[in-house]
């Protein structure tokens, strides 16, 4: 039987703002489908988004959803999972939204290791507002706030993930909705903070002004500059450098944030003592 989109889109909003050939969409789609997959309950799921073309996709599903300020969705998020541990939150944000504005955020909500299921999605560009370099813009590329080539070094996310403590760290790009969508199950499955970079395209404000016009030249870009995970374990640390790998780039279990943010409330309550560093020895 065909899938039932309409169950989870609040159609009276369609057609979507995003540009003809957006990756958004697709995202969007796979995200349906994994929320699907999960047997989810939409009565049962937030989504929250911040600000830019990707923060249109709490306009576009039909669950409980907010729309947030700039570079906060995750300062949200938290407060809506710690109130309600048992509400399945995705929180979906660009890369500028979650790595520039945001970014102190980002770190924060990896290391709390709080249950949020974090898209981020990257097209390497501030897509909203028509070209301005973002933290994963590729040096050497031309933008309308750097108008004769970005020299900004860019930040590997999932790297930064890893480093600040997410449990869950995966990239997928858009190209292959499927696998994606096999990605995004993953981390949903996920308990702790699932970290999931998406690359996507922006081939009207990225794109054209750097000779990929169609979003096909622009997925093309992005498949050359990513690689599977074991194939990019083969390479030398030299060809390492110039390809993203994809798939789960980690994947452990750690202390999850509401189930110690439990142990507050039991102390607070007179239920146990306060809480000390034996604590954490047994715990982590
Ligand atoms: C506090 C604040 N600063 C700046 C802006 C302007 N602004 C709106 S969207 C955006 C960038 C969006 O880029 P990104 O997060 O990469 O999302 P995309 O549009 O590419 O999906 C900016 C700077 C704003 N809305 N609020």
């Amino acid at each position: 039987m065909a899938f039932n989109y309409d169950k989870y889109l609040r159609v009276n909003k369609m057609p979507t703002l995003w540009c003809w050939g957006c990756g958004d969409g697709v995202i969007l789609k796979a995200t349906i489908r994994a929320i699907e997959k999960m047997g989810w309950d939409m009565d049962n799921v937030c989504v929250i988004s911040g600000i830019g073309c990707s923060g249109r996709f709490s306009s576009y599903i039909n669950c409980n959803t907010i729309h947030t300020t700039h570079g906060r969705t995750i300062a949200y998020a938290t407060g809506v999972k710690l109130a309600n541990p048992g509400v399945n939150v995705i929180v979906v944000a660009g890369d500028g939204d979650s790595l520039a504005i945001g970014g102190n955020h980002t770190i924060h909500g990896c290391r709390r290791n709080i249950d949020l299921n974090f898209i981020l999605i990257n097209n390497f560009i501030y897509g909203l507002t028509n070209s301005q370099i973002s933290p994963t813009t590729p040096q050497g590329m031309w933008c309308v706030s750097a108008q004769n080539g970005n020299i900004d070094p860019t930040f590997n996310a999932c790297n930064l993930a890893i480093g600040a403590g997410a449990s869950f760290v995966a990239r997928e790009s858009m190209i292959d909705p499927k696998k994606l969508e096999k990605v995004l199950v993953k981390g949903f499955s996920h308990k702790g903070f699932s970290f999931i970079e998406v690359n996507s395209n922006c081939h009207i404000n990225l794109g054209r002004k750097n000779k990929m016009n169609s979003a096909m030249e622009n997925l093309a870009w992005i498949d050359s500059i990513t690689t599977p995970v074991k194939k990019w374990e083969a390479l030398s640390p030299e060809e390492q450098l110039n390809k993203l790998p994809t798939g789960v780039l980690r994947e452990v279990e750690q202390a999850e944030y509401c189930d110690l943010y439990d142990m507050v409330i039991a102390a607070a309550q007179g239920k146990r003592g306060k809480i000390t560093q034996d604590d954490f020895a047994k715990k982590i």
